[in-house]
């Protein structure tokens, strides 16, 4: 009866799941006005696991394609780029913010509206997914309000 019980609390454990100890905090997605098709999701990533790991894919259903952005200076011009991997080395964390990483939403099937929650996935290297859900937040200023 003693065995059966430790044998549960192990299974129960969810240290002995391999899944990748990530920590999402802060996430957000931007709202968009009427009729915008893209937008962004925002979120500082942390890396709790003792190796380097990669996000190599990000999916929501809030959009019809999700791609790894970065922004990068050429000349006196901010231009964004996919990439194919954000890096999460091992303890470190990583900061999704406007003018630098970020996960780019295209083909959005329906405005993103402040108070909304959108779902996102992220891929790892290693096979293992992430869920998080980020609020919608209007984020830039000088856009007019209903
Ligand atoms: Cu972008």
């Amino acid at each position: 009866m003693i065995k059966m019980c430790l044998l549960a609390a192990v299974l129960l454990s969810p240290m002995t799941l391999s899944a990748t100890t990530l920590e999402v905090s802060q996430a957000y997605a931007r709202a968009t006005p009427p009729n915008a098709v893209t937008s962004a999701v925002f979120a500082t990533i942390s890396n709790h696991d003792n190796q380097d790991h990669s996000i190599v894919a990000a999916l929501t259903p809030a959009a019809g394609k999700a791609e790894l952005h970065d922004v990068i200076t050429e000349g006196d011009m901010m231009k964004m780029r996919q990439v194919t991997s954000f890096k999460l080395p091992a303890g470190g964390s990583l900061q999704l913010k406007p003018g630098s990483f970020h996960i780019m939403l295209f083909d959005l099937p329906q405005p993103l509206m402040a108070g909304m929650n959108i779902e996102v996935e992220l891929q790892l290297e290693n096979g293992d997914h992430y869920r998080f859900d980020a609020p919608v937040k209007k984020v830039m200023a000088g856009m007019h309000q209903h």
